[in-house]
């Protein structure tokens, strides 16, 4: 390393400026003349050149060992990584407020697993959906149980109770995380309520619409501990995958695994085909109906920016 460079990581990029955490604190930062400032994310591991005052020039950036990544938002195709160098990511839903959806649950899974990042599920707002002795409602439990079952770790939490928040604490220990979801489901009450120490912006949602008011407008990486590090993210209002092959979109659906390389056609897309084992699989109860709509919903388009490759 070039000794009057700082080795740092990016913990917020907001509009062509950067702040970086280094060993001597946080330094803010533009991006070298001539380089996209668009394509540094927070997660980034980068070089800066130390300025007077606090500031610097990020020099260069490292690769990357990972990222997360959906389609820009609209028709066109490009990539927006929305953080880099992640561990795994924590898809956030609401219990209720704005309404719990499986549709958008099963879109993030399958680019989490895409982008080779393991996946928490976190149903936040329980509280919003429970009897008076608090416990979850049945029906939102069941609904939650069909990816537990499928190897993903659920937490239900309340950042307006607490309830679940040390589980959420515990899964972030020690990782690189980003919580990721659409707008008013507790992303960022969440963050707070883990880190008591940490304020950030939220506000309540939409009474026309339902939805959430896209408060978190940029992506923020806030340390936690030691190798802790935990991404609060805006809101998005359409997730379309990034260049997702029809053959790996069931790869994504991990319970399929098992079964495809059952099919009798090593190029079957388990839409129609005969000899078809995860098909099979739905019919026998061994794979939730529901996913595997999902599935076939996504193979064929099914609108919102989808990006899934013919190949
Ligand atoms: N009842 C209830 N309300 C909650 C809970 N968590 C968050 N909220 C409320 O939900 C609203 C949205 O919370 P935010 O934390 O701003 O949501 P967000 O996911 O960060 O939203 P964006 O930044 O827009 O993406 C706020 O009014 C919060 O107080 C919860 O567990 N229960
Ligand atoms: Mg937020
Ligand atoms: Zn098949």
């Amino acid at each position: 390393m070039v000794p009057d460079q700082l080795e740092g990581i990016v913990i917020l990029a907001s509009s062509g400026l950067f702040q970086v955490e280094t060993a001597t604190g946080v330094i803010h930062c533009m991006a070298r003349a001539g380089a996209d400032p668009g394509s540094i994310v927070p997660g980034d591991r980068v070089l800066v050149a130390p300025q007077p005052a606090g500031r610097g020039v990020i020099e260069s950036m490292m690769p990357r060992r990972t990222r997360f990544s959906r389609k820009v938002a609209g028709r066109r195709q490009d990539e927006q990584v929305i953080a880099a160098n992640l561990d795994q990511v924590v898809i956030v839903l609401a219990a209720s407020e704005p309404p719990f959806k499986e549709t958008t649950l099963d879109r993030y899974l399958a680019s989490a697993e895409h982008c080779g990042l393991d996946a928490v599920v976190c149903i936040n707002k329980v509280d919003l959906a429970s009897a008076a002795n608090s416990a979850p409602a049945p029906n939102l439990a069941q609904r939650a149980d069909v990816y537990a079952r499928i190897g993903y770790l659920v937490i239900m939490t309340s950042a307006a109770l607490g309830n679940g928040i040390d589980r959420l604490r515990q899964a972030l220990a020690g990782r690189v995380s980003a919580l990721v979801g659409p707008s008013g489901v507790g992303k960022s009450s969440l963050i707070s309520a883990v880190s008591p120490g940490v304020s950030l912006a939220t506000s309540d949602i939409s009474a026309s619409t339902g939805k959430g008011r896209h408060t978190t407008t940029c992506s923020r990486l806030i340390k936690l501990g030691v190798g802790s590090y935990v991404a609060d993210t805006p809101g998005m209002r359409e997730f379309g995958f990034h260049r997702i092959s029809q053959g790996e979109l069931a790869w994504c659906f991990r319970e399929f695994r098992p079964h495809m390389e059952k099919c009798r056609f090593d190029d079957c897309r388990h839409v129609k085909e005969p000899g078809c084992a995860v098909r099979k699989a739905v019919e026998q109860g061994l794979v939730s109906e529901g996913r595997y709509e999902h599935y076939l919903r996504l193979m064929g388009g099914g609108g919102h920016g989808n990006h899934i490759v013919v190949c």
